[in-house]
């Protein structure tokens, strides 16, 4: 589709994101076009965003680059602008080498720079505008993520008659932890001019009340916090979800069924395919999840002509100086285990640094007997939900780490603690030789709670809570 120029008309629902729903592609004749982006936030806000005539707000993802608001697929779509110092202060500075690390437990240092958090604030305010600039009046705006945490409050300001909805997809942290933030009463701030602030966990909204009445010096009861200038402000958890359904379709076709063989056959057949998927990212837990790997087969205690261990890491972040070096590592680790553990012909771990299609993944999970997802902080995890859903038979396995949000719903798991590195490779061992009779029970129960709590639930339950918030007065 190429997109219809012109400004898109205001909108009485308006999603503001880091990222635009749509990519560039090249059309038959060269021209370009534009194509919906893949992934579960798009999946689930795209209906709701057509079925209102919506606009979504994000940047289109190359710097120095000017587009024009259109209109696509009965949505507007409103581009923000971003130069290349400022996609290095705002997005990968403040967002990614201050705001991920802090609120994923430190378990790398954040930095913290005054230039960064200076345009941070700057282009939340641009995105603010845009949003103040399309929404109608009485209009719903749902902000989303950790790029953009003081757009509710700037928005409120300028445009006070709208409901306002924030989700966080991260964690948020501990108190003892955010209090490090040379910025922190400027972001909670930020955070309070929403009507309802939306996190993974329960455990993520508490510390944000708590912080709120610390901090803030606010009045709090249970979910609420009471605001200076007289708001009331929910804090409560919806935990994301996946379009389950669809995927399991996908696993199903004769497309994946002939993929998933296909790559059982270039594995050589092993008994058991041990899979992980990832973006190669500090905080899901690949340094000691290759660690414990290379143990368990350096020791024999997972024998390589039986046993392949399969990892697909997406490429993210190249600018970053923290995932460049995370990149090298896992190189250099998977390098050293297989020299010293494989056999002629067999070699104990296939690493792919590379993007997929979801076809590609179904069929991957549909084929891994047992799936590792062990991160050190993860605000949910979706790779998780998409085993359970796509694993379309009862012999598959999920290990999983606790410092997961999934961990909360697929209890059924076989939990890690990823720093333990002894403790993980026992339930690694456990899993894959659990009988068939656990194996079956465990997928069962999370097959349930994934199918029913889908990204359409996810969606509908943030919404339906902030469409019954009183109007402003
Ligand atoms: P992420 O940190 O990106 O998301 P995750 O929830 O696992 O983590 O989602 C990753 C997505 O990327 C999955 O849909 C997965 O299929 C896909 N993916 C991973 N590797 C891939 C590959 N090699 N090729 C193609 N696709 C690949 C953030 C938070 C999470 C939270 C989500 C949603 O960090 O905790 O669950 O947002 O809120």
């Amino acid at each position: 589709a190429a997109g219809t120029p012109g400004s898109p008309r205001s909108a009485d629902f308006v999603v503001v994101a880091n990222r635009l729903p749509v990519d560039r592609k090249k059309n038959k004749d060269g021209s370009q076009g534009w194509k919906t982006s893949p992934g579960g936030l798009v999946t689930a806000l795209k209906p709701v965003v057509q079925a209102h005539g919506g606009a979504w707000i994000g940047w289109g993802g190359s710097a120095d680059e000017h587009i024009d608001p259109f209109t696509f697929d009965g949505h507007g779509v409103v581009p923000v602008d971003l130069s290349s110092d400022e996609v290095a202060e705002y997005y990968e500075g403040m967002s990614n080498t201050t705001f991920w690390p802090l609120y994923h437990d430190c378990v790398e240092h954040p930095e913290y720079h005054r230039e960064w958090w200076e345009t941070y604030l700057e282009i939340n305010e641009r995105f603010a505008r845009a949003a103040a600039e399309i929404a109608s009046p009485g209009a719903t705006v749902w902000v989303q993520d950790y790029q953009l945490q003081n757009v509710p409050a700037l928005l409120r300001s300028m445009r006070p008659d709208l409901k306002i909805g924030f989700f966080l997809h991260i964690p948020f942290p501990p108190i003892e932890l955010f209090m490090q933030l040379p910025w922190r009463f400027q972001v909670i701030d930020g955070l309070l001019g929403a009507d309802i602030v939306g996190f993974q966990e329960p455990g993520s909204a508490h510390n944000f009340v708590r912080l709120g009445r610390r901090l803030g010096g606010l009045r709090t009861y249970r979910d609420k916090l009471f605001t200076t200038d007289g708001r009331t402000v929910t804090a409560k958890a919806y935990p994301i979800s996946i379009d389950s359904q669809e995927l399991l379709d996908l696993s199903r076709t004769p497309e994946a069924r002939e993929i998933a063989r296909q790559l059982r056959d270039d594995l050589g057949n092993p008994e058991r395919i041990f899979l992980g998927v990832d973006r190669l990212d500090y905080t899901k837990g690949l340094r000691h999840r290759v660690q414990a790997f290379g143990e368990l087969f350096t020791s024999g205690q997972l024998d390589p002509l039986n046993n392949v261990y399969l990892q697909v890491a997406t490429p993210t972040r190249e600018g970053v100086r923290r995932y460049q070096i995370l990149h090298r590592d896992i190189d250099e680790m998977v390098g050293r285990i297989n020299s010293q553990s494989g056999r002629i012909g067999r070699t104990p771990i296939q690493y792919r640094y590379s993007s997929y299609p979801k076809l590609a993944l179904a069929a991957m999970y549909r084929a891994a007997d047992v799936m590792v997802v062990s991160p050190l902080r993860d605000g949910m995890n979706l790779v998780a939900k998409e085993y359970v859903a796509a694993h379309d038979s009862d012999d598959g396995a999920l290990v999983l780490s606790e410092f997961a949000g999934a961990a909360l719903e697929l209890t059924q798991a076989y939990m890690v603690n990823p720093y333990d590195v002894n403790g993980m490779k026992n339930q690694i061992l456990r899993a894959a030789g659990d009988s068939h009779a656990n194996h079956a029970r465990r997928m069962r129960a999370m097959r349930k709670q994934v199918f029913k709590h889908d990204i359409e639930a996810w969606a509908g339950s943030f919404l339906s809570d902030l469409g019954s918030v009183p109007d402003p007065q």
